[in-house]
């Protein structure tokens, strides 16, 4: 039994941390200035819904620059609240809400007690999820899973550091699975991510159990077929920095990155230091598709501030490159909370993709067996510079962002068990969704295939050089590069995306995939230009 005068201990730091932040957030320097008598009496943390009747209130929510969850309806918005600033905000602006949870703080104290209670009582332990974990993983738990996964599947995993540390100096850990993951064919990858978002704790937890699923029963022919025939690249955590921070929960509803300065690297502690809680980028809005346009914020403050640039982060950076350099059919970045797959288009405007047909086909089937809607990024409020945004747009490759769980950011763990597993609603859970993209990965009518005979032993490399606007016109650089080694035997199999990308689809135009052959030194051989539509097979014969 936990003694309650711990539980009251442990409750008061919460708390306090909690209202600490609150107050900063709102008002970065009152915990200084304050008499003593105010500071005592802090202000508790809640959700609110809000109610917006129409997409006209939703984007006037959305103006008001507070921290919007995923969770609504038609006719709602729920949002966290951090004190009597915001419910102003919201009074003067004439909206009308209901509060949902009166004290995120105390919600988190019970949280604690019940996954304490939920490990404990496990029988047999583990038995919910692939991994037999019991209970959030810390940032650490994640490095040690990884390793240990990369240790014992060696032929079939393939642990790596991404391109960019963290702000913090953290490495950015991803580890590939494939059946014969060293070779260098031309298999399509299905990309999983977790954690942009700092406090969105099951979705890092799903993403990794997934890894853990498909190498435990990789015998099964249903894995099989998918190891065999793809790679799945999983990136549990994103942004390191900030999931430690909500993680050790001193500041758990940390959302954002560690950049407290435009361009500057965060001193030591300077990010777990109260008085730059609220501070931050926000990795999903700095991703350079539209970046800077509706639903991403210009204020430092502001829980979706967009950064100083387009892939000002090295968060987004890393998973720019990533993506840029092999051939990411199918991408599902996971976050918290509502019961959601979203397609793009992330705001309206932009009006529905060349790829609507197979986009719905898919975000329906994914949603189906975890009891979730299926919709466009959009329909709740508008975004921009997000994941799927940059990464479809630039790639052609079929993004979703999935937000996981109803009612909290990182509710009790036996949730996560059932978001991964399926609950009463659900079929299959996320479990199931993630093998319906997997599935639709090798899948050769949603994406390209070139093939044909070249020497044995060179590579060849699929390059394309372009330009991505961001929202106000100006431009920058996306070049997508990558690379296959001709099998012994002469002939190659190259799964791709689309040569032409959806904006040039959709303005009638075609675009050309530029295939090189090269010699071990990197001499180019051979070069032909490759069109290619998704569903479509090409072949492409190379002598170098
Ligand atoms: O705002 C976000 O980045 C995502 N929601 S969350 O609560 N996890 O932060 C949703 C982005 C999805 N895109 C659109 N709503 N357009
Ligand atoms: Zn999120």
């Amino acid at each position: 039994m936990p003694n309650v005068r711990a539980r009251a201990g442990r409750w008061a730091v919460a708390a306090a941390l909690v209202s600490l932040a609150a107050a900063t957030a709102v008002a970065p320097n009152v915990g200084a200035q304050a008499d003593p008598a105010s500071v005592a009496k802090p202000e508790a943390v809640q959700i609110l819904r809000v109610s917006t009747p129409s997409h006209v209130h939703k984007a006037r929510l959305q103006a008001l620059d507070l921290d919007l969850t995923e969770h609504g309806t038609r006719t709602t918005v729920d949002l966290v609240s951090y004190g009597r600033a915001d419910r102003a905000k919201l009074r003067d602006a004439g909206f009308s809400w209901r509060v949902v949870v009166a004290d995120l703080a105390e919600a988190e104290r019970l949280r604690v007690e019940a996954d304490k209670e939920y490990a404990r009582a496990a029988r047999p332990p583990g038995a919910g999820l692939p991994s037999g974990r019991t209970a959030y993983r810390t940032l650490a738990d994640y490095g040690t899973d990884l390793a240990s996964l990369a240790a014992t599947y060696p032929s079939q995993t393939r642990l790596f550091n991404l391109n960019h540390p963290s702000l913090e100096g953290r490495q950015v850990k991803a580890l590939e699975v494939s059946n014969n993951v060293a070779a260098k064919d031309g298999k399509p990858t299905f990309l999983v991510m977790g954690v942009h978002h700092a406090r969105e704790w099951p979705s890092g937890e799903l993403t990794i159990e997934f890894a853990y699923d498909l190498l435990k029963n990789s015998a099964d022919p249903r894995i099989k077929n998918i190891l065999d025939k793809s790679r799945v690249l999983f990136v549990p955590i994103v942004n390191p920095d900030g999931f430690d921070v909500s993680r050790t929960q001193t500041y758990e509803m940390k959302r954002k990155n560690c950049r407290i300065t435009d361009l500057v690297l965060p001193g030591a502690g300077e990010c777990q230091n109260s008085s730059n809680f609220s501070l931050g980028t926000d990795p999903n809005r700095n991703y350079g598709g539209f970046w800077g346009g509706p639903g991403a914020s210009t204020s430092k403050t502001s829980e979706t501030y967009r950064g100083s640039g387009a892939f000002s982060e090295p968060e987004t950076q890393n998973i720019q490159e990533l993506v840029s350099s092999r051939q990411v059919v199918t991408l599902i970045t996971n976050h918290t909370y509502s019961n959601l797959v979203l397609r793009p288009p992330g705001y309206a405007a932009a009006g529905l993709t060349p790829d609507e047909a197979v986009y719905k086909a898919l975000g329906d089937a994914m949603a189906a067996p975890m009891g979730y809607t299926s919709q466009y990024g959009y329909q709740l409020y508008d975004t921009t510079g997000t994941t799927e945004d940059w990464s479809y747009f630039a790639t052609g490759g079929l993004g979703f962002t999935f937000e996981h769980g109803g009612n909290s950011f990182h509710p009790t763990f036996s949730n996560v068990v059932s978001m991964y597993k399926g609950g009463k609603k659900a079929t299959g859970g996320a479990r199931e969704a993630f093998l319906t993209a997997a599935e639709s990965t090798v899948n050769e009518t949603r994406h390209a295939v070139i093939s044909g005979t070249a020497p044995a032993g060179v590579t060849l490399r699929l390059k394309k050089t372009f330009a991505t606007a961001t929202w106000s016109g100006a431009t920058f650089q996306d070049t997508l590069d990558s690379t296959l080694v001709v099998p012994a035997g002469g002939s190659y199999t190259w799964h791709a995306n689309p040569s032409t990308r959806p904006e040039v689809e959709q303005d009638g135009g075609t675009e050309a995939w530029t295939l090189t052959c090269e010699s071990a030194t990197g001499t180019v051989l051979e070069t032909k230009q490759v069109t290619v539509d998704r569903g479509q097979s090409v072949t492409a014969n190379l002598t170098c």
